[in-house]
């Protein structure tokens, strides 16, 4: 089984085209393991999936995507989808962190940290978090410090995920410190 790809369609699936797969997400993001599983076989190379198939891929992820529980499944972030997944709010640490890469950094200053296309902006406890999705986008990377807490104080809406990743409303400039390059 290959997991990188198992993963890369159950991330698709759950955090943007449920409806591709007849599937439904419920509030948090959640939907039956074994329906996911019948729309996965429908595709060739999945046909012989199975639950145990996807316990392994998660055991063997560096990172951890996807929340399994009870017969359900959910991704932990990254959804585009219309219906906005319900979050738990939380109180942030003074500071966290988000990679980017310097092109984007002129926009980032003038209008904040945006979601972009998907519905939460995604932050880290740790430098080494943000320096691995900055290095997705190219080798000019940019770790920027977000003021966490004094923004949360001043309403901005952070939310913690169970596998130590934060999301956030959209962060204004105030909050964003660029490192001197
Ligand atoms: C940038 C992957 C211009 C932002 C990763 C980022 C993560 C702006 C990009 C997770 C902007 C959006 C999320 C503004 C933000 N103007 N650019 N105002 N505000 N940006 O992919 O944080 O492997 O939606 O800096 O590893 O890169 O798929 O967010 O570069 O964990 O599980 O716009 O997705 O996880 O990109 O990544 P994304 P992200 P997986």
């Amino acid at each position: 089984m290959d997991f990188t790809r198992l993963s890369k369609r159950i991330a698709y699936i759950l955090r943007h085209a449920p409806w591709e797969y007849e599937l439904e997400l419920d509030e948090e993001g959640w939907t039956s393991l074994d329906l996911l599983i019948d729309g996965l076989r429908t595709e060739r190379h999945l046909r012989d999936v199975t639950a145990a198939d996807i316990q392994e891929m998660q055991m063997n992820a560096a990172k951890q995507r996807f929340e399994i529980r009870e017969g359900r499944i959910r991704a932990y972030y990254g959804h585009s989808l219309p219906g906005r997944i319900v979050k738990r709010r939380a109180e942030p640490p003074p500071v966290l962190y988000h990679g980017t890469v310097d092109r984007f950094l002129p926009a980032i200053q003038a209008d904040g940290l945006k979601p972009m296309s998907r519905q939460y902006v995604h932050l880290s406890r740790d430098t080494e978090m943000a320096d691995i999705v900055a290095r997705r986008r190219g080798d000019a990377t940019v770790i920027l410090r977000i003021r966490a807490a004094d923004a949360a104080r001043a309403g901005t809406a952070f939310y913690e995920e169970e596998n130590g990743v934060w999301l956030a409303e959209a962060i204004a400039p105030e909050w964003i410190v660029v490192p001197r390059s």
